[in-house]
């Protein structure tokens, strides 16, 4: 079956190449995406127009647009079979999310968590982009007709937001959008931090201490794990409300090796928190080990990346095309 086959229901996701990816990126998000490829229309996209909502260095950003279609393709999503696409190259988003400003409400964007947190961490840059964030997102979403979008429970707030300016949008002018659904995966859906378990794990973190990149080396994964919070008990057992450091380790173990918590703990049952941990890390090396490979090998391959790059454009283009236009029609806009 060919990708963009309409008998088939649409996947959509996307990150933002707003930092190098984290373990948290990849259990909560990247990880599910190739196993949907064979059943799916699937199309991945590289947000880069979200991640200008914070500043970003231009010689960084480019270069961490190819990193992250390389980490897309490492982790086993074939361009054959999916769409994988640069968010910018395809201007209907831009254009879709001007039109979805229009029906969303500022009362509704001033409740979405994640903007209150990201205020709050660039004080110095609370821009407008940041506040209309998840209208963007919600254009990504609705452009493709999606059925569904895979996601860390971080974002789940923000497809609701997609579903409500989606249904709104169609009481108004008839059925256009497809009412998207999460696809939250229970283990793995929300990482938290090594150090300030608390805390979700994310890229954008300035201390290193608190995450694992996934092109991280062996070496240093092993050590960030060695050095992981747990607490004055010696029990390997899941409470995240007292024991969040220990919980999220059993979390990463029990996605990586697709284990349940309960199993974890069985496995662990008596063990010292020193060798739980070397364990834990030891299953993310073994897991992560296979995509920094290849990852290192298609990084030095720029013309691949471009190539791949511009069969995503045409591909992406052409259903974006066909959505706005609908749109503009029915909101009254001259063909
Ligand atoms: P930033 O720190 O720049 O906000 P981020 O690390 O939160 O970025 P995103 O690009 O916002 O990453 O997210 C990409 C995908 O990874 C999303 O589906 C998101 O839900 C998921 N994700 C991000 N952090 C985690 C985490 N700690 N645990 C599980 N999933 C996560
Ligand atoms: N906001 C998302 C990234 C994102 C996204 C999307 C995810 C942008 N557009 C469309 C799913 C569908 C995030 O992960 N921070």
């Amino acid at each position: 079956m060919n990708p963009g086959d309409n008998s088939r229901k649409r996947i959509y996701s996307a990150i933002q190449p707003s930092g190098q990816l984290t373990l948290g990126n990849y259990l909560g998000a990247l990880r599910n995406f190739p196993k949907l490829q064979d059943d799916y229309d699937c199309v991945y996209c590289i947000a880069n127009m979200h991640s200008l909502t914070v500043r970003q260095d231009p010689a960084e950003l480019r270069e961490r647009i190819y990193s992250l279609l390389a980490l897309y393709l490492a982790c086993g999503l074939d361009p054959d079979k999916n769409t994988l696409y640069l968010q910018s190259h395809v201007h209907e988003h831009a254009e879709l999310a001007w039109i979805l400003n229009c029906y969303t409400y500022i009362g509704e964007l001033s409740r979405m968590t994640q903007f209150k947190d990201k205020s709050s961490k660039h004080a110095d840059n609370i821009n407008a982009g940041l506040f209309t964030y998840p209208v963007l997102m919600a254009a990504d979403i609705l452009l493709y007709r999606s059925d569904f979008v895979p996601i860390g429970q971080d974002q789940k707030q923000h497809l609701e937001i997609a579903r409500d300016i989606a249904d709104r949008f169609n009481r108004l002018y008839g059925e256009t959008f497809v009412i998207p659904n999460p696809l939250i995966k229970r283990q793995g859906a929300k990482i938290m931090s090594l150090q300030e378990p608390d805390r979700k794990m994310s890229k954008s973190d300035p201390n290193a201490s608190n995450f694992v990149l996934i092109t991280e080396s062996p070496d240093s994964i092993m050590k960030k794990f060695k050095k992981a919070v747990t607490d004055s008990e010696a029990e390997v057992r899941y409470d995240e409300e007292n024991k969040p450091g220990v919980s999220n380790l059993i979390n990463i173990y029990g996605a990586v090796t697709e284990k349940s918590a309960i199993e974890v703990e069985k496995e662990f049952s008596g063990a010292r928190y020193g060798e739980f941990k070397t364990a834990v890390g030891q299953a993310v090396v073994d897991a992560l080990a296979p995509i920094r490979e290849k990852y290192g090998e298609l990084m030095n391959d720029r013309a691949y990346l471009d190539k791949v790059m511009s069969e995503g454009r045409e591909k992406a283009s052409a259903i974006a095309a066909a959505t706005l236009r609908d749109v503009y029609g029915r909101v009254g806009f001259v063909l």
